[in-house]
């Protein structure tokens, strides 16, 4: 990327300014929060494709989320080729047969039956995209050393939260996925030690009969999620 070493401090006008009045701000505010509230986790995909210029610009979205030190400590993996992904699924149904079968214990298991999970994993094949989320864990200088990232959860889980954001605002559904572990990942896709997979967000179009499960669309209200001190 650049010389991370040699860069100084240099003050640049702030760009993009947005003065906004009081009350062109509440409308955004509210805009937002209409469209962002019809976004749901989708895990019946229709076999509608959907282009690779639309996935380059939603990771374009999430690689301006804000980071420690600017690191962007993150890689992306946008795989369409069908055998790739049969190759994710049949790996990762392989780790949730573990997990579904007693490995996430009896609590966890509990929790998830409103959300009606198991170890079925067909929407990682009939996706038309799954992008695979790498945290940077350390990074490289040019000449091999390694520096520190710093905030590497924090800064992926916003940048993930851009990309989310970015493909439901481009008329796509999305499924995140975790499988645990994920390392198989790694040597599947290539990519190196200093990287941890942290999500498979499989993204498409939602089949006709898609369902999701009404309890995720019961939302905390305002006043058991907010607390003003003013
Ligand atoms: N990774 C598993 C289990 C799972 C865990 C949580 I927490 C969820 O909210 C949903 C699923 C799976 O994908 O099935």
């Amino acid at each position: 990327m650049f010389a991370r070493d040699h860069i100084e401090y240099q003050p640049a006008d702030l760009p993009d300014r947005m003065d906004y009045s009081a009350e062109k701000s509440l409308n955004e505010a509210k805009t937002f929060y209409d469209r962002m509230k019809r976004r749901h986790t989708v895990r019946d995909y229709s076999d509608a494709p959907v282009s690779r210029d639309v996935i380059e610009e939603c990771i374009r979205t999430a690689g301006t989320a804000p980071s420690g030190a600017n690191h962007q400590p993150w890689h992306f993996v946008a795989i369409s080729d069908p055998a790739f992904k049969k190759r994710v699924r049949e790996a990762a149904e392989e780790e949730e047969r573990r997990f579904y079968e007693g490995g996430a214990g009896d609590e966890w298991l509990k929790a998830l039956e409103p959300i009606g999970t198991n170890d079925h994993k067909p929407h990682l094949e009939e996706a038309p995209w799954l992008i695979v989320v790498f945290a940077q864990r350390w990074g490289h200088f040019d000449d091999g050393t390694r520096f520190k990232n710093y905030y590497v959860p924090e800064s992926t889980g916003i940048a993930c939260g851009f990309l989310l954001a970015a493909l439901h605002h481009a008329g796509l559904v999305t499924l995140t996925h975790t499988p645990n572990p994920m390392r198989f990942l790694n040597k599947m896709l290539g990519r190196p030690e200093s990287e941890k997979p942290i999500m498979i967000v499989a993204v498409g179009h939602a089949a006709q009969d898609a369902k999701v499960p009404a309890v995720a669309k019961m939302k905390k209200p305002l006043d058991e999620i907010l607390t003003v001190a003013d």
